[in-house]
Protein backbone atom coordinates (compact mmCIF):
# COMPACT_ATOMS: atom_id res chain seq x y z
CA UNK A 1 0.00 0.00 0.00
CA UNK A 2 1.31 3.07 -0.76
CA UNK A 3 0.81 6.45 1.28
CA UNK A 4 0.68 10.25 0.09
CA UNK A 5 3.04 12.05 2.46
CA UNK A 6 1.10 15.71 2.55
CA UNK A 7 2.40 17.99 4.44
CA UNK A 8 4.97 15.92 5.84
CA UNK A 9 8.87 17.46 6.86
CA UNK A 10 11.75 17.49 4.64
CA UNK A 11 13.31 14.72 7.14
CA UNK A 12 9.83 12.64 7.43
CA UNK A 13 10.19 12.03 3.38
CA UNK A 14 13.54 10.11 3.77
CA UNK A 15 12.12 8.51 6.96
CA UNK A 16 15.46 9.21 8.88
CA UNK A 17 14.31 8.38 12.18
CA UNK A 18 14.55 4.73 10.97
CA UNK A 19 18.26 5.40 10.98
CA UNK A 20 18.35 5.81 14.46
CA UNK A 21 18.33 3.85 17.51
CA UNK A 22 15.39 4.34 20.24
CA UNK A 23 18.49 5.66 22.42
CA UNK A 24 19.35 7.99 20.01
CA UNK A 25 15.90 9.24 18.83
CA UNK A 26 15.40 10.21 22.59
CA UNK A 27 18.58 12.23 22.70
CA UNK A 28 17.71 14.30 19.89
CA UNK A 29 13.97 14.66 21.53
CA UNK A 30 15.38 15.96 24.82
CA UNK A 31 17.88 18.28 23.22
CA UNK A 32 15.21 19.33 21.36
CA UNK A 33 12.83 20.48 23.99
CA UNK A 34 15.49 21.89 25.70
CA UNK A 35 16.59 23.97 23.07
CA UNK A 36 12.84 25.51 22.14
CA UNK A 37 12.15 25.95 25.66
CA UNK A 38 15.61 27.79 26.88
CA UNK A 39 17.08 29.09 23.84
CA UNK A 40 14.88 29.79 20.98
CA UNK A 41 12.39 32.22 22.59
CA UNK A 42 16.15 34.37 23.26
CA UNK A 43 17.79 33.79 19.91
CA UNK A 44 17.26 36.92 17.83
CA UNK A 45 17.93 38.99 20.93
CA UNK A 46 21.10 37.42 21.61
CA UNK A 47 22.04 37.76 17.93
CA UNK A 48 20.94 41.51 18.03
CA UNK A 49 23.12 42.42 21.12
CA UNK A 50 25.98 40.20 20.24
CA UNK A 51 26.04 38.61 23.35
CA UNK A 52 25.92 35.24 24.98
CA UNK A 53 24.86 34.81 28.70
CA UNK A 54 27.50 32.85 30.30
CA UNK A 55 25.12 31.00 32.72
CA UNK A 56 23.86 29.01 29.41
CA UNK A 57 27.42 26.81 29.92
CA UNK A 58 25.92 25.73 32.95
CA UNK A 59 22.60 24.51 31.67
CA UNK A 60 24.22 22.89 28.50
CA UNK A 61 26.47 21.38 31.19
CA UNK A 62 23.19 19.66 33.72
CA UNK A 63 22.45 18.06 30.20
CA UNK A 64 24.94 16.25 29.33
CA UNK A 65 26.23 18.23 26.42
CA UNK A 66 29.82 19.18 27.59
CA UNK A 67 32.11 16.96 26.11
CA UNK A 68 29.03 14.50 25.89
CA UNK A 69 31.14 12.22 23.69
CA UNK A 70 33.79 11.71 26.11
CA UNK A 71 34.23 9.34 28.83
CA UNK A 72 34.87 9.72 32.59
CA UNK A 73 35.77 12.64 34.54
CA UNK A 74 31.90 13.52 34.33
CA UNK A 75 31.57 13.15 30.93
CA UNK A 76 28.35 11.49 29.45
CA UNK A 77 30.01 8.68 27.43
CA UNK A 78 27.92 9.15 24.61
CA UNK A 79 28.57 8.02 20.71
CA UNK A 80 29.57 9.91 18.10
CA UNK A 81 26.07 9.46 16.63
CA UNK A 82 24.28 10.94 19.76
CA UNK A 83 26.88 13.64 20.01
CA UNK A 84 26.06 14.53 16.04
CA UNK A 85 22.49 14.32 17.22
CA UNK A 86 22.91 16.97 19.78
CA UNK A 87 24.74 19.11 17.66
CA UNK A 88 22.31 19.00 15.02
CA UNK A 89 19.82 20.47 17.14
CA UNK A 90 21.36 22.90 18.70
CA UNK A 91 22.79 24.59 15.58
CA UNK A 92 18.97 24.28 14.46
CA UNK A 93 18.36 27.30 16.43
CA UNK A 94 21.87 28.95 16.09
CA UNK A 95 25.46 27.95 15.17
CA UNK A 96 26.64 29.99 18.12
CA UNK A 97 25.26 27.39 20.89
CA UNK A 98 26.83 24.35 18.56
CA UNK A 99 30.29 26.21 18.23
CA UNK A 100 29.97 26.86 22.30
CA UNK A 101 29.38 22.97 22.33
CA UNK A 102 31.84 22.15 19.71
CA UNK A 103 34.38 24.35 21.50
CA UNK A 104 34.19 23.26 25.42
CA UNK A 105 33.71 19.94 24.57
CA UNK A 106 35.62 18.82 20.74
CA UNK A 107 38.56 21.47 21.24
CA UNK A 108 39.24 22.45 25.06
CA UNK A 109 37.97 19.29 26.78
CA UNK A 110 39.36 16.58 23.80
CA UNK A 111 42.74 18.40 24.05
CA UNK A 112 43.04 17.83 27.81
CA UNK A 113 41.08 14.58 27.61
CA UNK A 114 43.64 13.26 25.23
CA UNK A 115 47.25 15.00 25.70
CA UNK A 116 46.80 16.09 29.39
CA UNK A 117 48.40 14.54 32.38
CA UNK A 118 46.38 13.35 34.80
CA UNK A 119 46.65 16.36 37.04
CA UNK A 120 45.36 18.05 34.32
CA UNK A 121 42.46 15.80 33.69
CA UNK A 122 41.77 15.96 37.38
CA UNK A 123 41.81 20.06 37.65
CA UNK A 124 39.96 21.06 34.68
CA UNK A 125 37.55 18.18 33.03
CA UNK A 126 35.34 18.09 35.83
CA UNK A 127 34.56 21.74 36.15
CA UNK A 128 34.22 22.26 32.31
CA UNK A 129 31.61 19.30 31.94
CA UNK A 130 29.67 20.84 34.01
CA UNK A 131 29.84 24.24 32.74
CA UNK A 132 31.45 25.75 36.00
CA UNK A 133 34.56 26.42 34.15
CA UNK A 134 35.02 27.69 29.91
CA UNK A 135 37.49 26.31 27.92
CA UNK A 136 39.12 28.07 24.50
CA UNK A 137 41.39 26.42 21.88
CA UNK A 138 43.69 28.86 20.54
CA UNK A 139 45.56 27.34 17.42
CA UNK A 140 44.79 29.84 14.64
CA UNK A 141 46.93 33.37 14.51
CA UNK A 142 46.23 36.62 13.06
CA UNK A 143 48.63 35.53 9.90
CA UNK A 144 48.14 31.61 9.97
CA UNK A 145 45.18 30.43 9.56
CA UNK A 146 44.37 27.96 7.18
CA UNK A 147 48.24 27.00 7.54
CA UNK A 148 48.93 26.30 11.52
CA UNK A 149 52.18 24.98 10.89
CA UNK A 150 53.90 28.97 10.42
CA UNK A 151 52.57 30.17 13.53
CA UNK A 152 54.97 32.25 15.18
CA UNK A 153 53.87 32.19 18.76
CA UNK A 154 56.73 30.30 20.48
CA UNK A 155 57.31 28.94 24.05
CA UNK A 156 60.90 28.78 25.58
CA UNK A 157 62.18 27.15 28.16
CA UNK A 158 63.59 29.33 30.94
CA UNK A 159 65.19 26.94 33.95
CA UNK A 160 61.80 24.69 34.77
CA UNK A 161 59.57 27.16 33.47
CA UNK A 162 58.44 27.84 29.95
CA UNK A 163 57.85 31.37 27.98
CA UNK A 164 55.37 32.22 26.07
CA UNK A 165 54.75 35.16 23.82
CA UNK A 166 52.44 35.42 20.89
CA UNK A 167 49.07 35.93 19.60
CA UNK A 168 45.81 34.20 18.66
CA UNK A 169 43.39 35.51 16.51
CA UNK A 170 39.30 34.35 16.04
CA UNK A 171 39.10 32.59 19.74
CA UNK A 172 35.85 31.48 20.47
CA UNK A 173 35.01 31.98 23.85
CA UNK A 174 38.70 33.72 24.15
CA UNK A 175 37.43 36.41 26.33
CA UNK A 176 35.36 34.21 28.86
CA UNK A 177 37.49 30.97 29.40
CA UNK A 178 38.79 30.14 32.46
CA UNK A 179 41.59 28.20 30.88
CA UNK A 180 42.93 28.09 27.01
CA UNK A 181 44.68 25.30 25.20
CA UNK A 182 47.50 27.66 23.17
CA UNK A 183 49.58 25.71 20.51
CA UNK A 184 53.36 27.45 20.31
CA UNK A 185 56.23 26.41 18.16
CA UNK A 186 59.61 25.13 20.50
CA UNK A 187 62.79 24.06 19.77
CA UNK A 188 61.64 20.91 20.30
CA UNK A 189 58.30 21.25 17.59
CA UNK A 190 54.63 22.33 18.43
CA UNK A 191 53.72 22.25 21.76
CA UNK A 192 50.23 22.89 23.42
CA UNK A 193 50.00 24.12 26.82
CA UNK A 194 47.13 24.73 29.18
CA UNK A 195 46.96 28.64 30.08
CA UNK A 196 44.76 30.00 32.93
CA UNK A 197 42.61 33.06 32.73
CA UNK A 198 44.47 35.53 35.17
CA UNK A 199 47.87 34.76 34.54
CA UNK A 200 50.48 37.06 34.42
CA UNK A 201 51.06 38.80 30.90
CA UNK A 202 47.87 36.96 29.14
CA UNK A 203 44.94 39.01 28.10
CA UNK A 204 41.72 38.53 25.88
CA UNK A 205 39.73 41.12 23.70
CA UNK A 206 36.84 40.16 21.93
CA UNK A 207 36.33 40.71 18.30
CA UNK A 208 33.34 43.38 17.63
CA UNK A 209 31.65 44.11 14.62
CA UNK A 210 31.29 40.15 13.35
CA UNK A 211 28.04 39.96 10.58
CA UNK A 212 28.13 36.43 11.83
CA UNK A 213 27.88 34.40 14.95
CA UNK A 214 27.36 37.06 16.92
CA UNK A 215 25.45 35.28 19.93
CA UNK A 216 28.39 33.55 20.15
CA UNK A 217 32.33 34.85 22.08
CA UNK A 218 35.39 35.08 19.52
CA UNK A 219 38.35 36.72 21.07
CA UNK A 220 41.87 37.79 20.45
CA UNK A 221 44.34 36.31 22.53
CA UNK A 222 47.52 37.80 23.37
CA UNK A 223 50.80 36.33 25.05
CA UNK A 224 53.37 38.55 26.68
CA UNK A 225 56.05 36.60 28.27
CA UNK A 226 53.77 34.67 30.15
CA UNK A 227 55.44 32.37 32.39
CA UNK A 228 54.19 28.62 32.88
CA UNK A 229 55.25 25.21 35.21
CA UNK A 230 56.26 22.81 32.59
CA UNK A 231 53.00 21.05 34.46
CA UNK A 232 51.10 23.22 32.30
CA UNK A 233 52.30 21.84 29.10
CA UNK A 234 50.15 18.93 27.57
CA UNK A 235 52.95 16.09 28.42
CA UNK A 236 51.00 13.66 25.20
CA UNK A 237 51.14 16.83 22.82
CA UNK A 238 54.53 16.12 20.37
CA UNK A 239 53.68 17.96 16.90
CA UNK A 240 51.08 19.55 14.97
CA UNK A 241 49.44 16.35 14.25
CA UNK A 242 48.07 16.94 18.27
CA UNK A 243 45.86 19.95 17.25
CA UNK A 244 45.05 19.14 13.73
CA UNK A 245 43.11 15.31 15.73
CA UNK A 246 41.35 17.78 17.77
CA UNK A 247 40.18 19.40 14.73
CA UNK A 248 38.63 15.90 13.54
CA UNK A 249 36.64 15.99 17.05
CA UNK A 250 34.86 19.61 16.25
CA UNK A 251 34.58 19.06 12.58
CA UNK A 252 32.86 15.86 12.90
CA UNK A 253 29.79 18.07 14.35
CA UNK A 254 29.84 20.52 11.94
CA UNK A 255 28.86 17.81 9.54
CA UNK A 256 25.37 17.31 11.83
CA UNK A 257 25.50 20.62 13.07
CA UNK A 258 24.86 22.40 9.91
CA UNK A 259 22.28 20.46 9.10
CA UNK A 260 20.36 21.84 11.96
CA UNK A 261 20.44 25.18 10.00
CA UNK A 262 19.39 23.88 6.86
CA UNK A 263 16.31 21.74 8.51
CA UNK A 264 15.16 24.95 10.52
CA UNK A 265 15.51 27.46 7.53
CA UNK A 266 13.39 24.92 5.67
CA UNK A 267 10.74 24.83 8.13
CA UNK A 268 10.63 27.99 7.82
CA UNK A 269 10.17 28.52 4.37
CA UNK A 270 7.94 26.13 4.01
CA UNK A 271 5.71 27.91 6.66
CA UNK A 272 5.80 30.78 4.98
CA UNK A 273 5.31 29.49 1.83
CA UNK A 274 1.92 27.85 2.97
CA UNK A 275 0.33 31.17 4.41
CA UNK A 276 2.07 34.01 1.91
CA UNK A 277 -0.62 34.52 -0.75
CA UNK A 278 1.34 36.19 -3.93
CA UNK A 279 -0.50 36.68 -7.21
CA UNK A 280 -4.05 35.47 -5.20
CA UNK A 281 -2.58 32.05 -4.32
CA UNK A 282 -0.86 30.49 -1.49
CA UNK A 283 3.19 31.08 -2.77
CA UNK A 284 4.09 27.33 -2.13
CA UNK A 285 1.17 26.45 -4.89
CA UNK A 286 3.52 27.62 -7.67
CA UNK A 287 5.72 25.23 -8.97
CA UNK A 288 8.74 27.07 -9.29
CA UNK A 289 8.65 27.23 -5.27
CA UNK A 290 7.90 23.59 -5.03
CA UNK A 291 11.10 23.22 -7.32
CA UNK A 292 13.32 24.90 -5.14
CA UNK A 293 11.80 22.75 -2.02
CA UNK A 294 12.14 19.89 -3.55
CA UNK A 295 16.21 20.52 -4.22
CA UNK A 296 16.45 21.93 -0.75
CA UNK A 297 14.77 18.41 0.64
CA UNK A 298 17.25 16.23 -1.40
CA UNK A 299 20.14 18.17 -0.47
CA UNK A 300 19.56 17.76 3.43
CA UNK A 301 18.39 14.18 2.91
CA UNK A 302 21.42 13.21 1.21
CA UNK A 303 23.45 15.41 4.23
CA UNK A 304 21.68 13.62 7.12
CA UNK A 305 21.99 9.97 5.03
CA UNK A 306 25.62 11.29 5.24
CA UNK A 307 26.02 12.21 8.74
CA UNK A 308 24.75 9.29 10.15
CA UNK A 309 26.99 6.87 7.53
CA UNK A 310 30.30 8.88 8.88
CA UNK A 311 29.11 8.52 12.39
CA UNK A 312 28.72 4.80 12.13
CA UNK A 313 31.88 4.91 10.60
CA UNK A 314 33.31 7.24 14.32
CA UNK A 315 31.41 4.85 15.98
CA UNK A 316 33.67 2.02 14.87
CA UNK A 317 36.83 4.06 15.48
CA UNK A 318 37.21 3.47 11.82
CA UNK A 319 36.69 7.10 10.36
CA UNK A 320 39.82 8.98 8.95
CA UNK A 321 40.47 12.77 8.27
CA UNK A 322 39.12 13.26 4.92
CA UNK A 323 35.95 11.48 5.38
CA UNK A 324 35.47 13.82 8.10
CA UNK A 325 36.35 16.34 5.52
CA UNK A 326 33.73 15.08 3.02
CA UNK A 327 30.94 15.68 4.90
CA UNK A 328 32.32 18.84 6.44
CA UNK A 329 32.87 20.10 2.89
CA UNK A 330 29.21 18.67 2.04
CA UNK A 331 26.98 19.64 4.12
CA UNK A 332 27.98 23.10 5.41
CA UNK A 333 28.62 24.51 1.79
CA UNK A 334 24.96 22.39 0.92
CA UNK A 335 23.58 24.44 4.55
CA UNK A 336 24.36 27.54 3.35
CA UNK A 337 22.71 26.83 -0.10
CA UNK A 338 19.50 26.20 1.59
CA UNK A 339 19.50 28.67 3.59
CA UNK A 340 20.38 31.17 1.10
CA UNK A 341 17.41 29.86 -0.77
CA UNK A 342 14.87 29.63 2.13
CA UNK A 343 15.65 33.54 2.33
CA UNK A 344 14.58 34.30 -1.30
CA UNK A 345 10.67 32.83 -0.21
CA UNK A 346 11.10 34.79 3.00
CA UNK A 347 11.28 38.08 0.15
CA UNK A 348 12.05 41.01 2.13
CA UNK A 349 10.79 39.70 5.42
CA UNK A 350 13.52 37.48 5.09
CA UNK A 351 15.89 40.24 5.51
CA UNK A 352 14.79 40.52 9.07
CA UNK A 353 15.88 39.02 12.63
CA UNK A 354 12.08 37.65 12.69
CA UNK A 355 12.95 34.61 10.49
CA UNK A 356 15.79 32.26 10.52
CA UNK A 357 17.39 32.03 7.53
CA UNK A 358 19.37 34.70 6.58
CA UNK A 359 21.04 34.68 10.58
CA UNK A 360 21.34 31.00 9.66
CA UNK A 361 23.06 32.00 6.40
CA UNK A 362 25.43 34.72 7.92
CA UNK A 363 26.36 32.36 10.53
CA UNK A 364 27.05 29.62 7.85
CA UNK A 365 29.80 31.85 6.37
CA UNK A 366 31.88 31.48 9.65
CA UNK A 367 31.39 27.79 9.83
CA UNK A 368 32.13 27.28 5.73
CA UNK A 369 35.98 29.09 6.97
CA UNK A 370 36.08 27.94 10.27
CA UNK A 371 36.98 23.94 11.16
CA UNK A 372 38.99 24.41 7.82
CA UNK A 373 38.05 26.21 4.89
CA UNK A 374 35.81 24.35 2.25
CA UNK A 375 39.18 24.99 -0.04
CA UNK A 376 41.08 22.91 2.51
CA UNK A 377 38.70 20.01 2.76
CA UNK A 378 38.34 20.56 -1.16
CA UNK A 379 42.47 19.80 -1.17
CA UNK A 380 42.45 17.66 1.44
CA UNK A 381 39.83 15.11 -0.75
CA UNK A 382 41.97 15.81 -3.75
CA UNK A 383 45.00 15.02 -1.81
CA UNK A 384 43.44 11.65 -0.78
CA UNK A 385 42.34 11.07 -4.86
CA UNK A 386 45.59 12.14 -6.15
CA UNK A 387 48.21 11.07 -3.93
CA UNK A 388 49.60 14.81 -4.28
CA UNK A 389 49.02 17.67 -2.13
CA UNK A 390 48.26 20.59 -3.37
CA UNK A 391 48.38 23.11 -0.10
CA UNK A 392 51.42 24.38 -1.30
P1 LIG B 1 50.50 17.94 7.32
O1 LIG B 1 51.93 17.72 6.92
O2 LIG B 1 49.42 17.45 6.42
O3 LIG B 1 50.27 17.28 8.76
C1 LIG B 1 51.15 17.53 9.85
C2 LIG B 1 50.97 16.35 10.80
O4 LIG B 1 49.63 16.32 11.26
C3 LIG B 1 48.97 15.12 10.83
N1 LIG B 1 47.60 15.49 10.44
C4 LIG B 1 46.52 15.12 11.14
N2 LIG B 1 46.40 14.34 12.22
C5 LIG B 1 45.16 14.14 12.69
N3 LIG B 1 44.07 14.69 12.12
C6 LIG B 1 44.17 15.48 11.03
N4 LIG B 1 43.06 16.02 10.51
C7 LIG B 1 45.43 15.72 10.50
N5 LIG B 1 45.89 16.44 9.44
C8 LIG B 1 47.22 16.28 9.43
C9 LIG B 1 49.79 14.61 9.67
O5 LIG B 1 49.64 13.22 9.52
C10 LIG B 1 51.20 15.00 10.10
O6 LIG B 1 51.58 14.08 11.11
P2 LIG B 1 53.13 13.66 11.26
O7 LIG B 1 53.12 12.66 12.36
O8 LIG B 1 53.51 13.09 9.92
O9 LIG B 1 53.88 14.92 11.59
O10 LIG B 1 50.32 19.44 7.69
P3 LIG B 1 50.20 20.72 6.79
O11 LIG B 1 50.96 21.79 7.48
O12 LIG B 1 50.56 20.38 5.36
O13 LIG B 1 48.66 21.11 6.89
C11 LIG B 1 47.62 20.37 6.37
C12 LIG B 1 46.29 21.12 6.50
C13 LIG B 1 46.24 22.30 5.57
C14 LIG B 1 45.20 20.12 6.14
C15 LIG B 1 46.10 21.61 7.96
O14 LIG B 1 47.00 22.59 8.27
C16 LIG B 1 44.70 22.13 8.23
O15 LIG B 1 43.83 21.37 8.58
N6 LIG B 1 44.46 23.48 8.10
C17 LIG B 1 43.21 24.09 8.49
C18 LIG B 1 43.36 24.72 9.86
C19 LIG B 1 42.08 24.70 10.63
O16 LIG B 1 41.15 23.97 10.35
N7 LIG B 1 42.02 25.44 11.72
C20 LIG B 1 40.91 25.40 12.62
C21 LIG B 1 41.21 26.13 13.90
S1 LIG B 1 40.08 25.78 15.23
C22 LIG B 1 38.62 26.46 14.74
O17 LIG B 1 38.48 26.92 13.68
C23 LIG B 1 37.51 26.44 15.73
S2 LIG B 1 36.09 27.17 15.11
C24 LIG B 1 34.94 27.07 16.34
C25 LIG B 1 34.11 25.83 16.28
O18 LIG B 1 34.64 24.74 16.04
O19 LIG B 1 32.91 25.92 16.47
P1 LIG C 1 43.16 32.29 5.37
O1 LIG C 1 43.91 31.08 5.77
O2 LIG C 1 43.90 33.56 5.25
O3 LIG C 1 42.39 31.99 4.01
C1 LIG C 1 41.83 33.02 3.19
C2 LIG C 1 41.31 32.37 1.91
O4 LIG C 1 42.39 31.75 1.23
C3 LIG C 1 40.30 31.25 2.20
O5 LIG C 1 39.33 31.22 1.20
C4 LIG C 1 41.16 30.00 2.10
O6 LIG C 1 40.44 28.83 1.77
C5 LIG C 1 42.09 30.41 0.96
N1 LIG C 1 43.32 29.62 0.95
C6 LIG C 1 44.24 29.49 1.93
N2 LIG C 1 45.21 28.66 1.56
C7 LIG C 1 44.90 28.24 0.30
C8 LIG C 1 45.50 27.35 -0.62
N3 LIG C 1 46.62 26.69 -0.31
N4 LIG C 1 44.91 27.18 -1.81
C9 LIG C 1 43.76 27.82 -2.13
N5 LIG C 1 43.12 28.66 -1.28
C10 LIG C 1 43.69 28.87 -0.08
N6 LIG C 1 40.44 29.37 15.30
C11 LIG C 1 40.90 28.78 16.44
O7 LIG C 1 42.06 28.38 16.52
N7 LIG C 1 40.07 28.62 17.50
C12 LIG C 1 38.77 29.03 17.51
O8 LIG C 1 38.05 28.86 18.51
C13 LIG C 1 38.29 29.67 16.33
N8 LIG C 1 36.99 30.15 16.29
C14 LIG C 1 36.58 30.87 15.20
C15 LIG C 1 35.32 31.50 15.24
C16 LIG C 1 34.92 32.28 14.15
C17 LIG C 1 33.59 32.97 14.21
C18 LIG C 1 35.73 32.36 12.99
C19 LIG C 1 35.27 33.15 11.80
C20 LIG C 1 36.96 31.75 12.96
C21 LIG C 1 37.42 31.02 14.07
N9 LIG C 1 38.69 30.44 14.09
C22 LIG C 1 39.16 29.82 15.23
C23 LIG C 1 39.63 30.70 12.99
C24 LIG C 1 39.40 29.80 11.77
O9 LIG C 1 39.81 28.49 12.01
C25 LIG C 1 40.18 30.44 10.61
O10 LIG C 1 39.50 31.63 10.27
C26 LIG C 1 40.26 29.51 9.40
O11 LIG C 1 41.10 28.41 9.68
C27 LIG C 1 40.77 30.24 8.14
O12 LIG C 1 41.90 31.00 8.43
P2 LIG C 1 41.97 32.56 7.94
O13 LIG C 1 40.73 33.22 8.39
O14 LIG C 1 43.27 33.06 8.41
O15 LIG C 1 41.93 32.50 6.36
Amino acid sequence: MTTARTGTTPLALFDTDRLLSADEREIASSVRKFVDAKLRPHVADWFDEGALPREIAQEFGSLGLLGMHLDGYGCAGMSAVEYGLACLELEACDSGFRSFVSVQGSLSMFSIHRYGSQEQKQQWLPRLATGEAIGCFGLTEPDFGSNPSGMRTHARRDGGDWVLSGSKMWITNGSIADVATVWAQTEEGVRGFLVPSGTPGFTANPIKGKLSLRASITAELAFDEVRLPDSARLPEATSLSAPLSCLNEARFGIVFGALGAARDSLATALDYAATREVFDRPLSSFQLTQAKLADMTLELGKGYLLAVHLGRIKDDHAIAPDQISLGKLNNVREALAIARECRTILGANGITLGYSPLRHANNLESVLTYEGTSEMHMLSIGRALTGQQAFR
